[in-house]
């Protein structure tokens, strides 16, 4: 069992003192200008701007500074003084760049100027926006649209993301993956297919009026902060909080508010967990039946009282598949179960014995139910665990994936996704008058496959790092060259702009910090945050550079430039006044988006509402669906001898792929990201010295060579058999056929490697199986 021996080590709760330093730390005199604070103290309220990290709640309540930590840094490495001016791109090379780390990437500072990459120099120089979008626009109209690609990170405005979806299908494809895929896909798919509604059925009230919360996975310090204060409430109130995590993440153990003068100056924490388990990684889906198995035997104690523990009404009214997941329970030995999730049944037991008792239960989750090859079993036995005791659809109890980017959930309601079926295209196809295509587009996985197989001639990228965040970046990062055309849309330089096709464009844009004056006036947009809550955001500050252009222009610009006129799709007009292109999304989405003009102001957001919530199941068989698993690990892979599960892991000093600094500080992790984390008895067994530099192999079986080197072993407090490393660093380790199975969403907290402690000694341990279902390098 992992020990409490750490030699990383942080004293310290989250938030306290730490995440004002924190901030201190990486801005020094830039956080503490009067702009800035401004600018701060309207982040997340009524009428001021939508911070663009997480998307967490905003609520109508808010704190005098509704932001935390890593809002701020997110918010302040947007209004960085520095710039990335063409003189820089003058100056250096992209094979020169390309050795760059992304930390020192993004220290650039903003992008000014469109840039055009000049193939006899090496170099990205600048051009004007008319000649970027000719360009652009005349390749496109050469290409089968089925060969492009339009991803997006999920930032992008409702706005934005609405005109760059009727974009791709006015172009002939829905080929439209998003970051989403990488991420909550597996929550989008197992969610629809169990209770008809893609998104968690919790609203911000609910934590509130909840008696117990199950959290799996999630890392609240780090990821989403503000989450923090509702979990302290609760936490005092006496609510149990029962965390499963293989890694004991600080941020659900102890907590002081940093907002709270009395916290601050007393030091007075508060403890967030009342049981913290650390399962192995993948181990979940043990657990669940575990609990599940824990329920259906206090229930059969309770019937001999003529009590019961189980919600037999909502059953027989809302569910089908009981009896077959129940048989399947009860057929599961504790001896698996324990086996499978590193943990004992006594643990168990007491973590289910909570449940039993509480009435209305809240299930939180993050990416560690969702990165896994079975994720999708991960959240359908979630959902059977709730339904038992009809948690879903009353106040103060629901499903509660936290979703990733500030604008995530909202892009797929406006449209960006890969699945016709998702979307109106009926309505689309009567409001703009063309034939949107029927067929189903390609999600990141199919997209890298494309790309790997030379089908995809071109990539456009609305934000994001798509290079660095996919998994198998080596051998994707050799295939990218060869597509045709790439186009990036970014506020920062990093890794994806310097591996480019034939023709590579770098359009820069304006921030969501940032005044967006158009022919009309200052422009408001508009996001949705993890509880399907819709909120305007209107951005202040002066742009980084008078050559950028806004995502809603850019994306206008560019379908104009590509597609023929068509009187019912007004380009211009939309660019000059945004509250037109919300009328368009009221219309297409008129249950959800009705009067979106006058609602986008309330406090709090407007509820775009669920389904599932008002117990209505848009499902095949019209209710809840009970899901029978067919294995017991979420893993996707069987255990060996020297073969470890890798979860890969983001610290507080980052925003996925931007490196704010290199202090893990809830981890007690500092000056370097290149370590391995592995428990004290592991380094003993494969025979490992602390501050040893190692690297990590694939052990995927399927012939393809997949090494990281230079990592520093540093003893951590994980399970056995499972080692721990950051993310974007271990995506080369990642083969891009691990991924959850029905989702596709790629596997990255259980990846199986194995550790070579040097060239010589461990050529042996790796295995080189014969090619078999591989496919071919490029
Ligand atoms: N500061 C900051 N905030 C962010 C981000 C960021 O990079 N930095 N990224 C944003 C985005 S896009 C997203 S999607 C979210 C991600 O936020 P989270 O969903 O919290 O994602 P991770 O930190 O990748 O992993 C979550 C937790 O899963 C645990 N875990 C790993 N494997 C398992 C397992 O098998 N079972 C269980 N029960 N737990 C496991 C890990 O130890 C970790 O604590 O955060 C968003 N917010
Ligand atoms: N191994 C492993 N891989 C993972 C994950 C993991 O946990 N482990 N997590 C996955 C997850 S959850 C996600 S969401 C993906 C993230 O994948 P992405 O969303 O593609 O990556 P980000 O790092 O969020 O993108 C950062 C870049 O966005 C640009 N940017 C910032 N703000 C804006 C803006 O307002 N507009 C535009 N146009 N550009 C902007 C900047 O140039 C910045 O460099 O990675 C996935 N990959
Ligand atoms: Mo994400």
């Amino acid at each position: 069992m992992p020990g409490e021996e750490n030699t990383a080590h942080y004293d310290g709760p989250a938030g306290g003192w730490g995440s004002i330093r924190g901030i201190a730390r990486i801005f020094g005199k830039e956080w503490a200008t009067p702009l800035a604070t401004e600018t701060l103290y309207r982040q997340n309220k009524p009428r001021g701007f939508m911070c663009v990290s997480c998307s967490w709640s905003k609520p109508a309540n808010y704190h005098p500074f509704e932001f935390c930590e890593n809002g701020a840094k997110a918010t302040l490495w947007e209004l960085t003084s520095r710039r990335c001016t063409p003189d820089f791109f003058a100056k250096h090379t992209l094979t020169e760049l390309r050795n760059w780390k992304d930390y020192d990437l993004e220290q650039q500072g903003r992008l000014t100027h469109p840039m055009r990459y000049d193939p006899a120099t090496d170099k990205y120089v600048p051009c004007e926006w008319e000649e970027a979008f000719r360009e652009i626009g005349s390749e496109l109209r050469m290409f089968d649209p089925k060969s492009v690609v339009f991803y997006s990170s999920g930032r992008a405005s409702l706005e934005a993301s609405y005109l760059y979806a009727l974009f791709a299908r006015m172009y002939g494809n829905n080929n439209l993956p998003d970051s989403s895929n990488m991420c909550h896909e597996t929550t989008a798919v197992a969610l629809k297919k169990v209770i008809g509604a893609g998104v968690g059925t919790v609203v911000f009230d609910d934590l509130s009026n909840c008696d117990a919360m199950f959290f799996f996975g999630q890392n609240t310090g780090s990821n989403s902060p503000r989450f923090l204060h509702p979990l302290q409430e609760a936490a005092k109130r006496g609510v149990p909080i029962i965390t499963f995590n293989p890694v004991r993440e600080k941020g659900l153990e102890v907590f002081i508010n940093p907002q709270n003068p009395v916290e601050m100056l007393t030091g007075q924490e508060t403890r967030i967990s009342a049981q913290y388990h650390q399962v192995r990684p993948g181990g979940d889906v043990a657990i669940l039946m575990g609990i599940c198995k824990h329920v259906l035997a206090a229930d059969d104690e309770a019937k001999k009282q003529g009590k019961r523990v189980l919600d037999v009404d909502f059953i027989a009214q809302h569910t089908t598949g009981l009896e077959e997941f129940e048989a399947k329970v009860r057929a599961t030995s504790w001896e698996e179960i324990e086996r499978e999730s590193g943990l004992s049944r006594s643990d168990i037991e007491g973590a289910a014995q909570v449940y039993v008792e509480a009435d209305r239960v809240i299930g939180i989750y993050g990416m560690g139910l969702t990165q896994h090859v079975h994720g999708f079993e991960n959240i359908a036995l979630f959902v059977n665990m709730l339904l038992l005791k009809g948690n879903i659809g009353r106040d103060g109890t629901g499903i509660s994936p936290v979703r990733g980017h500030s604008n995530v959930q909202g892009q797929r309601t406006v449209g960006i996704s890969e699945k016709p079926e998702l979307v109106p295209l009926d309505k689309i196809a009567a409001q703009f008058g063309f034939e949107p295509p029927r067929d189903k587009g390609m999600n990141t996985v199919e997209a890298c496959e494309g790309i790997l197989a030379g089908t995809v001639k071109a990539f456009f990228g609305l934000g994001g790092n798509f290079v660095r965040a996919i998994p198998e970046r080596d051998r994707m990062e050799r295939a990218w060259t060869k597509m045709r055309l790439t186009v990036q849309v970014a506020t920062k330089l990093n890794r994806s702009h310097l591996v480019n096709g034939e023709i590579a464009y770098l359009l820069p844009c304006r921030g969501r910090t940032e005044e967006d004056l158009q022919a009309t006036g200052p422009q408001a947009v508009s996001i949705e945050d993890t509880f399907s809550c819709i909120h305007g955001s209107l951005g202040r500050r002066t742009p980084a550079s008078e050559s950028l252009k806004s995502e809603v222009a850019i994306v206008a610009g560019l379908a104009k430039a590509t597609l023929k006129p068509n009187p019912k799709v007004k380009w211009d007009e939309w660019v000059g006044d945004y509250a037109l292109i919300r009328d368009e999304i009221a219309e297409t989405y008129s249950e959800e988006f009705h009067d979106f003009n006058e609602r986008m102001w309330t406090p709090g957001g407007f509820y775009r509402g669920n389904s599932a919530r008002e117990r209505i199941w848009k499902t095949k068989s019209g209710k809840a669906e009970f899901t029978t698993p067919k294995t017991m690990t979420a893993s996707g892979f069987k255990d060996a001898p020297g073969r470890y599960r890798l979860i890969t892991i983001r610290s507080n000093d980052q925003f996925n792929t931007t490196i704010y600094g290199y202090s893990d500080r809830m981890r007690g992790i500092e000056g370097t990201r290149d370590v391995l984390l592995i428990n004290h008895d592991e380094m003993k067994r494969a025979n490992l010295h602390e501050g040893q530099i190692v690297s990590l192999v694939s052990d995927a079986e399927d012939g393809v060579d997949r090494e990281v080197s230079g990592l520093k072993v540093v003893p951590f407090s994980l399970p056995d058999g499972c080692l721990g490393a950051y993310y974007p660093e271990m995506n080369p380790l990642m083969p891009l056929s691990h991924h959850d199975e029905q989702s596709k969403t790629p596997a990255a907290k259980s990846i199986p490697v194995r550790i070579r402690a040097s060239a010589e000694t461990d050529l042996v341990t790796v295995r080189r199986e014969p090619l078999d279902h591989a496919t071919t390098d490029v």
